[in-house]
This record gives structure tokens, sequence and C-alpha cells, in this order.
């Protein structure tokens, strides 16, 4: 009885150590398996937009944005430029190219950047000319005085080339002031200058002197800095009148003209987007 019960002790302590063993194998053997999660690093992740690449995306797009609005504005430029010739404003004007009272070659182009008004006469005129280069001459005078607008140039052409020289041309227009440029020149020249503003003339019949008239065309031209044609001024316009007018279309063509902050940046950007 005593042994029988020694035995089973004995068995049942081996069956307990087998059985702790058994646990401790299928233990150790899980806890191989598992993985011990990996701390997270602190350093962050590589960034797929740099400041660097985003700089120069930002930079081309802008430049890219400037270029299509001068494109834009040019379009819009080449657009008004085209109305205005389909309704016939800038068919009046051209180029000439005539001797001034003191000999010297002056051609249209000569006054480019600078605001003229013209006047087609001829110095035997006995009273409507000596009446309009008086009138123009207080026009000019008076935008010459305003300190908002630029200095207007008086151009006279002469439509008597025969007896209008350029020393005849320059004494009479001393008369009226000495801001008056005189321009003569041969028939053929004064023909054509006639021709670009639609000026009419007629030289009358001799009288026993010799003396004639010369029917005319009495109209003022305005022309704006680049050359062009801007408005005309008749014998019922006075000095007052026309001066405002002047004054009007110079800062109409001021603010039209005008360099903006934006252009500023287009004219020093282009160069550099067409290089690159
Ligand atoms: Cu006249």
């Amino acid at each position: 009885m005593m042994s029988s019960l020694l035995c089973r002790t004995v068995c049942l302590r081996r069956n307990h150590q087998r059985h702790l063993k058994e646990i401790s194998t299928v233990l150790s053997r899980n806890f191989a398996d598992m993985q011990i999660p990996k701390r997270k690093s602190d350093k962050k992740p590589p960034s797929i937009v740099s400041w660097k690449s985003l700089a120069l995306v930002v930079g081309v797009g802008g430049s890219l944005t400037l270029l299509m609005q001068y494109i834009k504005r040019e379009k819009d430029m080449a657009a008004e430029r085209e109305r205005k010739r389909s309704l016939g404003k800038a068919a009046i004007g051209g180029s000439f190219e005539l001797i001034d009272q003191n000999k010297q070659v002056r051609k249209s182009e000569d006054f480019i950047g600078q605001w003229v008004l013209l006047y087609f006469g001829f110095t035997h005129c006995p009273d409507i000319c000596p009446e309009e280069l008086e009138k123009m001459t207080e026009v000019v005078n008076i935008i010459d005085a305003r300190k908002d607008t630029p200095n207007l140039q008086p151009i006279f052409i002469t439509v008597d080339p025969s007896r209008d020289t350029p020393e005849a041309v320059g004494k009479y227009l001393l008369e009226f002031s000495p801001k008056f440029i005189g321009l003569t020149g041969s028939t053929e020249q004064i023909a054509k200058a006639c021709k670009a503003y639609r000026v009419y003339f007629s030289a009358g019949p001799k009288d026993q002197d010799s003396d004639y008239i010369v029917d005319h065309t009495i109209i003022m031209y305005l022309i704006d800095p680049n050359g062009e044609f801007v408005d005309y001024y008749g014998q019922a316009r006075n000095s007052h009148e026309t001066a405002d007018s002047i004054q009007f279309h110079m800062t109409k063509w001021k603010i039209a003209n005008e360099k903006s902050l934006f252009d500023q940046i287009v004219e020093k950007t282009s160069p550099l987007l067409k290089s690159s």
C-alpha cells in the first residue's frame, strides 16, 4: 500500500515536470515568433516637394502668367489699331519729307515723341491764315503754360511752295511765334504731304501784280507722339476750346500709353524668359 502510494506520487511529479517542460517549450517558441514592433524613428521622411522645387514651380508659373497677359495685351492693342484703321481714322496723316525755315530736311519721323499741331496755309494769305496762326499760337501757349500737359510743337506747311521759300516762311512765322517750324519743299513734296492729310489746295488766277490766292482747307491737325493723327480743329473752334480738347487727348493718350508696373516687369522678364 505504502509502495503503491509512493509510486503514484513519483509518477505525478514526473507528469507534472513533463507538463511544465512542454509549456515552457511552447512558450519559448511563441516568444521566438513574436516580433517586437520597431520604435518609430524621430527623423521625418523625406518630403516629395522641397522648398526649392516649390519656388521653381511658383517662379515659372508666375512668369508664364505674366507672359500670357503680355501676349494678350499686345493682341488687344493690335486689334485696337486694326479697328482704328477700319474706321478710317488712321487714313488721315502720313509721312512727309520737307525743308524747314533753316533749310534743314525735316521728316515726319523726326517728330515722333512730340505732340504736334499741324496747319497748312501760305504766307500771302490775306486774312484766314493770319487769324488761324494767331489762334494756333494762343493754343500752343495755353498748352505749354499748363504744367500737367506736355509741350505742343506747332508746324506750318505751305501750300504755295513756288513763293514760300524757307526764308519767306521763316520770316512770316516769326510774326506769330518763334516756336513754329515752317516747312516747304518741291511741288511734289508739298502735294504728297497735302494728300496724306487730305488737304485741298488750288492756286487761283494771277492779278496784274502776279499775285494770287490759294484756296485751301483750313484745318489744324493734332498728331500724337506716335505720329498718329488724333483730332482736327476747324475755324469754328476758338483757342480755349481747342486747347481743352488737346489737353483731353493728351491725358487720354498718357493713360493708354503709360507704362504700368506690370509692363515694366514684363519688359525686364521677357528677355530672360526668351533666353531660358
Ligand atoms: Cu490761308
